[in-house]
């Protein structure tokens, strides 16, 4: 069961569904900067750090435990490729940011995984309902070549926004670049407006 499509989210970004310049797949491909990380799940922590009231920590069975839901997505990588209608179940950005109490000098979210990869995101992004931290695709354990257990998914944005593996997120008064955005990739990502290459 689908709590929330969000594979209408384009309608505020472009006209078409499939973004400029990409070409749909049925096949999910695996793209990673390096192996796939391996994980304990007596030792995994999640922790909610900086510009936030609470910062929090969460075992990995404290972290199941957290209200969930069910998104129908859409799935933009910047290579080319866009895979539709992905079923992930997960905890919202919004309630964790909820729940951490996030300051007013937030203003910018650096996410950081288990393979060293980060990313970042200007606040006002994560906050969208469709950002998620998610631990099922299709009512299955998340596989590890895909994140598992934990990644962020942005199907508003090309999928390098969304760090495999995450165990950490940071809220920052002043922006810090993760791993593409300091290699020439676009640091805000909009497919819809082919933002696939840094200008700066
Ligand atoms: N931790 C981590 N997250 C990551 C990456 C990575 O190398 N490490 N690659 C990013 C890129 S470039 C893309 S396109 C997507 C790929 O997700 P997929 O392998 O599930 O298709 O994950 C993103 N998140
Ligand atoms: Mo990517």
């Amino acid at each position: 069961m689908v709590d929330r499509d969000t594979t209408s989210i384009y309608e505020e970004f472009g006209e078409n569904r499939l973004p400029p310049g990409q070409r749909r797949t049925e096949r999910f491909p695996v793209l990673s900067k390096s192996a796939t990380p391996s994980w304990n799940m007596d030792t995994w922590e999640f922790t909610v750090t900086g510009a936030v009231e609470n910062e929090l920590s969460y075992s990995w069975d404290e972290f199941n435990a957290l209200p969930q839901e069910t998104q129908r997505q859409d799935f933009h990588c910047v290579t080319g490729w866009s895979r539709f209608d992905n079923e992930f179940t997960g905890v919202t950005f919004l309630s964790i940011a909820e729940r951490a109490g996030v300051l007013d000098d937030a203003e910018h979210v650096l996410f950081r995984a288990l393979d060293g990869y980060t990313t970042n995101l200007p606040l006002d992004e994560c906050l969208r309902d469709e950002v998620l931290f998610a631990l099922e695709l299709e009512g299955q354990p998340l596989p590890s070549e895909h994140g598992g257990p934990l990644r962020v998914v942005t199907p508003q944005l090309y999928a390098y926004k969304g760090a495999k593996w995450v165990t950490s997120v940071e809220f920052l008064s002043e922006p810090k670049r993760g791993y593409w955005e300091t290699r020439g990739y676009s640091n805000t990502a909009n497919p819809w407006e082919e933002e696939r290459y840094s200008t700066l």
